[in-house]
């Protein structure tokens, strides 16, 4: 008799072959033959909670490896639990595969337990949304979605395996099994070489150049190709997304807070890889007489909100690297010239932070949000992987807490889904066991996925938890007050007074409670010496508001 092998073991044959090292899941009934597939190849299976933190693990995961996550969850409601994370990743260019379980074909529409149109639900947050209709497919199948999920910029796939053709198990030569490295090819491009010439015209010419370095240039790994392009060409860099830490904070060439100034400013504005989306103000804040040049992954990207003088398709840091070549000697001694406009927006950053300052060291109780974040930035070391998950108290800690390392910025991004923190922790923490994660919660946002904080314990991954903890959903509660008046402004954002560094340990973590400003810094030193996953609950005022709040720039 042939060798036979079942779906689920075909399906941890196809996530090995991708270097998948780790799935993030929900049990169910449908799903347990991938589990035991998972023993054989030597995948690691962490089960969580909440199938919202098993996808968002899975994008956390593809963030931080370079690899694409992947999910399994169970039909029905393990499913639509996941839709969450899915939207996440799919919204933030994040390469990940959802495995959901489904009733059994034989059992196709008659009414099975959990049967929902996972397909149908999926496909219009995925790059690929798929039935695995035979178990001789299912590896294939896997490999398939892996392929689409770089397909331009980056997402996620959805496939649903039908639970009699998981479990069912066919002759190990029937089925097709794609090898490592032999079913997919890079996808990176170069752009197109006239376009590239055309930039380097552009840089050559250019006065007061800028670039905004966006999440892409994480996502394809071009840190060192923007490095080389702003030192060679002396132009400043601002960083959003997951290009944050693409240059250190003290580096001439970083900069924060002056970037309206200098995009009103400007003569030449390179975008790369961030769409002009609502954190760009659709395009609408970047000087009409500039030339604004916009690279991308994807096509549909360019150009979408806002007219641009040059588009270009492609990897950032291909793009870049060319660019920087075909401009070098033609430039002579334009880039000396660049120092007064280097200097211009030195001045205006140095400024703004001055201005803040005193607000960052502030001694009031309840503590200033200010202080709190101003406390992390200080305390993030090169290997602080941060991330942010929460309203109102990540709003400050967007404008204060600097990365120290590429890689080490995770935000939502733009789907703005609060209940990331606890998943991206996990993810990083196991991903890379030699660094620390810290994550700054907002006290809403925690409690949305706050249990798998248990995971953390249950599977040791010590992380430092900080809440800005202001008993309300306060990104919200301002825009009630503005619109409704105070005495409306309580309605439906309020929450308890939780102490969450008793929540902490109850779990089998690290916890402390902080009131005193003074105390931040070493109940942070603490956490850090725990070794546990730890909560630092810090107590913030609820009654002050993070400017981009008051300003309610996320809705203009
Ligand atoms: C999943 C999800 N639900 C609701 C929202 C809308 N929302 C944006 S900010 C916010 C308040 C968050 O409160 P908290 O995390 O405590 O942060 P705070 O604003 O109080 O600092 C809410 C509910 C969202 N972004 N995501
Ligand atoms: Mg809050």
């Amino acid at each position: 008799m042939s060798e036979t092998i079942s779906g689920g073991h075909l399906v941890a044959k196809a996530l090995k072959a991708e270097g998948v090292d780790v799935i993030y899941t929900l049990c169910g009934g449908h799903i347990i033959d991938i589990y035991d597939g998972c023993v054989d190849e030597g995948i690691e299976v962490i089960d969580v909670r909440h199938e919202q933190v098993a996808a968002h693990a899975a994008d956390g995961y593809a963030r931080i490896t370079g690899k694409p996550g992947c999910a399994v969850v169970t039909a029905g409601p393990g499913t639509t639990d996941a839709v969450t994370g899915v939207a996440n990743a799919f919204r933030a260019e994040s390469p990940m595969l959802l495995i959901g379980g489904q009733g059994a074909l034989s059992q196709h529409k008659m009414g099975s337990l959990q049967d929902l149109p996972h397909v149908d639900m999926m496909t219009p947050i995925t790059k690929f949304a798929a039935t695995v209709p035979s178990t001789e497919r299912v590896a294939d199948i896997v490999s398939m979605a892996f392929r689409e999920c770089y397909n331009g910029a980056p997402g996620p796939s959805f496939l649903e395996i039908p639970r009699d053709v998981l479990d069912a198990k066919v002759p190990l030569e029937k089925a097709r099994i794609p090898q490592a490295g032999q079913y997919r090819a890079s996808t990176r491009q170069l752009g197109d070489p006239e376009a590239v010439e055309q930039l380097a015209d552009m840089l050559a010419h250019a006065e007061k150049p800028a670039i905004l370095l966006g999440s892409q240039v994480w996502t394809c790994r071009a840190t060192d190709a923007a490095i080389d392009f702003v030192r060679a060409l002396n132009i400043p860099a601002y960083m959003n997304g997951s290009g944050r830490g693409t240059l250190p904070p003290g580096d001439p060439h970083h900069f924060q807070l002056s970037r309206r100034y200098a995009f009103t400013e400007a003569d030449l504005i390179i975008i790369v890889g961030t769409p002009f989306d609502f954190r760009m103000g659709y395009g609408k804040r970047l000087s009409p007489t500039a030339k604004v040049v916009q690279i991308d992954l994807d096509y549909r990207t360019v150009g979408k909100n806002r007219d641009i003088d040059l588009g270009i398709v492609g990897d950032a840091g291909l793009i870049l690297s060319a660019a920087a070549q075909a401009a070098s000697g033609r430039i002579e001694n334009g880039v000396a010239r660049r120092k007064a406009w280097l200097d211009e927006l030195r001045a205006v950053e140095t400024a703004a932070y001055e201005k803040r300052l005193p607000r960052q060291h502030s001694d009031a109780q309840p503590i200033d949000p200010y202080r709190l974040v101003h406390e992390i930035n200080e305390f993030l070391t090169e290997d602080t992987i941060y991330i942010g998950d929460g309203g109102d108290i990540v709003t400050f800690s967007g404008q204060v807490v600097q990365p120290k390392s590429p890689g080490h910025w995770m935000d939502p991004g733009p789907l703005g889904t609060l209940g990331v923190g606890m998943a991206f922790a996990m993810a990083a923490k196991q991903a890379r066991r030699d660094k620390e994660v810290l994550c700054l919660f907002g006290d809403g946002a925690f409690s949305l996925t706050g249990w798998d904080f248990e995971t953390m314990v249950r599977f040791d991954l010590p992380f430092i938890g900080v809440i800005g903890n202001n008993s309300s959903m306060n990104q919200i509660r301002y825009g009630q007050a503005a619109k409704y008046g105070e005495d409306r402004a309580r309605i439906g954002n309020t929450l308890g007074d939780i102490r969450y560094g008793e929540f902490a340990k109850l779990l089998g973590g690290y916890g402390e409670e902080v009131r005193d400003p003074a105390e931040i810094r070493p109940a942070l030193e603490r956490a850090r010496e725990s070794g546990k996953p730890s909560l630092i609950n810090v107590w913030v005022d609820p009654e002050v508001y993070a400017p981009g709040t008051m300003n309610q720039t996320m809705y203009k």
